[in-house]
């Protein structure tokens, strides 16, 4: 399906002066409490058109709250559609109506709302969609994907029924029913050009961090380089880890790599000679200079060094995490042993930087160090890696590279579940930038549009490949081979 060339499929068949695409997040609205507050951080995490849907409201409410929906829509440049009624839809003065196979004729609507509307109609069928069409719609509803507790469904189209009716509809096609950021990748895969979802994005703690998980995952049908990463680290002049180390990972992943530096380093195979800090403003200058531009999907930290560093990154990302994904690699210690963060960073680091982490991506000594624990086991690195979720990172990925045993496995706890990432240890010394690259090649995936366990899934390959593939390189600890294991295609 990525291959494939899609049409170029876009809204109003009529003359809207700017029309706006249904593609992307497309999040209808529920009966909950706060909707207003729920939907704001939605839209934050990057909805592209919200559908008010109002079941057995007082018609009072809908104008109260559709009214408020509608002008926070219009803040965040969404596009604002009503569900089933036209007339309030006409009164809402919203972009368009969204009609279900019981709710009268497209035309009949277009004839009452004017030229320059939206209207989209449900479909369940080939059928259905083809009569949509033929009808002058500007997309079709097309569902249910999966069984769902919002609506009563009776039939599940699945991805097999949209992949059966993607290449026989023009229309944009917006799927719907139980899509999850877990199983939304296989919905896009199969042909749709947005998701419709309610619980998954207004029943989650953080809607917009959900919306970005969401947003993300249509990335996988880009041109290569697909996604954007910004890493955010320090400069190691031998070349096999910090920012040098990610730009190589990320790029021969196939993302595009930008980079902001925190400190210089002057450093080789064996260690550490000399660290140069840069000024917290001077940091921030490069941050501000690249988001204001480029349009970053995930960002990836490393060497702070400074607690004035992490503390600046903390404030100006404090806004950005709940829109771009931040993926904290806890950079503590070199291979050689110098400290690359002071010590006393450490409580400014967990205090203000980790509860913004999308993943956070500890080592053992890096995790005993943040909890002031020991871990000796895998049983110990799953407490910890809950423990490390506790303090408000949203996914931990714990590493076990330091543990000792014939398997090197690695925890990601996600917030309800554990799940063991393992490969054949490879006994060597040649791990320089094995961090870094683990971590970047994690962002990589996931700015493809992987949803975090395939990320996850693929990095473990690429990094277990690299330390593998290795070279002899200086007369310390040589780097990991991100050459060759990026040809492995992971
Ligand atoms: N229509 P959730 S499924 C409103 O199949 C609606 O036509 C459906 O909610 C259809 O994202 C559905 O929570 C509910 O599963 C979608």
């Amino acid at each position: 399906m990525s291959a494939r060339q899609k049409p170029i499929r876009l809204v109003v068949n009529n003359s809207a002066p700017q029309p706006l695409p249904i593609s992307g997040v497309y999040l209808i609205t529920d009966l909950g409490d706060d909707l207003a507050g729920r939907v704001r951080r939605a839209l934050r995490g990057g909805v592209s058109v919200l559908q008010y849907r109002a079941k057995d409201k007082g018609h009072e409410l809908c104008l109260a709250e559709g009214g408020e929906l509608k002008q926070l829509c219009r803040s965040f440049g969404v596009a604002f559609i009503v569900n089933d009624d036209v007339q309030l839809a006409l009164a809402l003065e919203a972009d368009g109506v969204h009609l279900g196979q019981d709710d009268g004729s497209v035309s009949a609507a277009r004839e009452l709302l004017g030229p320059g509307r939206i209207i989209g109609k449900s479909t369940h069928n080939l059928d259905e969609a083809l009569q949509a069409e033929r009808d002058g719609a500007d997309y079709i509803g097309f569902g249910a994907m999966y069984p769902t507790d919002s609506k009563n469904v009776t039939h599940i189209a699945g991805t097999a029924g949209l992949a059966a009716i993607r290449d026989r509809v023009r229309l944009p096609i917006v799927a719907i029913g139980g899509i999850t950021t877990s199983n939304a990748c296989r919905v896009i895969d199969a042909g749709a050009d947005a998701v419709a979802v309610i619980s998954s994005v207004l029943s989650s703690p953080c809607p917009d961090i959900s919306t970005a998980e969401l947003k993300l995952l249509f990335n996988r049908n880009r041109p290569f380089p697909r996604g954007c990463v910004l890493t955010v680290a320090g400069s190691d002049s031998g070349g096999g880890a910090g920012i040098q180390a990610d730009i190589k990972t990320i790029s021969l992943l196939g993302s595009y790599a930008a980079s902001v530096l925190t400190a210089l380093t002057a450093q080789n195979t064996r260690g550490v000679s000399a660290i140069h800090g840069l000024p917290p403003s001077f940091v921030l200058e490069q941050l501000e200079t690249v988001l204001s531009d480029i349009p970053v999907d995930v960002i990836k930290t490393g060497m702070l060094h400074t607690p004035a560093i992490i503390s600046a990154l903390a404030e100006n990302l404090s806004e950005r995490s709940t829109m771009i994904p931040l993926i904290i690699d806890p950079v503590m210690v070199a291979k050689g042993g110098a400290a690359l963060m002071d010590r006393d960073a450490t409580h400014v680091f967990t205090r203000q930087l980790l509860p913004q982490a999308y993943l956070l991506t500890p080592n053992i000594p890096e995790a005993e160090r943040l909890l002031g624990t020991e871990i000796r086991t895998e049983a110990d690195m799953e407490k910890a890696a809950r423990a490390l979720h506790a303090l408000g990172a949203a996914n931990v990925l714990l590493k076990g590279g330091h543990l000792t045993g014939g398997y090197s496995s690695d925890v990601l706890f996600d917030g309800s579940d554990c799940h063991v990432f393992s490969s054949e240890r490879i006994f060597t010394s040649n791990t320089h930038g094995t961090g870094c690259s683990y971590a970047s090649a994690v962002a990589a995936f996931l700015s493809q549009g992987e949803p975090l366990r395939n990320a996850v899934e693929k990095a473990k390959q690429f990094i277990t490949s690299a330390i593998r593939l290795a070279r002899p390189l200086g007369k310390g600890h040589s780097p990991v081979n991100h050459y060759q294991a990026a040809l492995e295609k992971p």
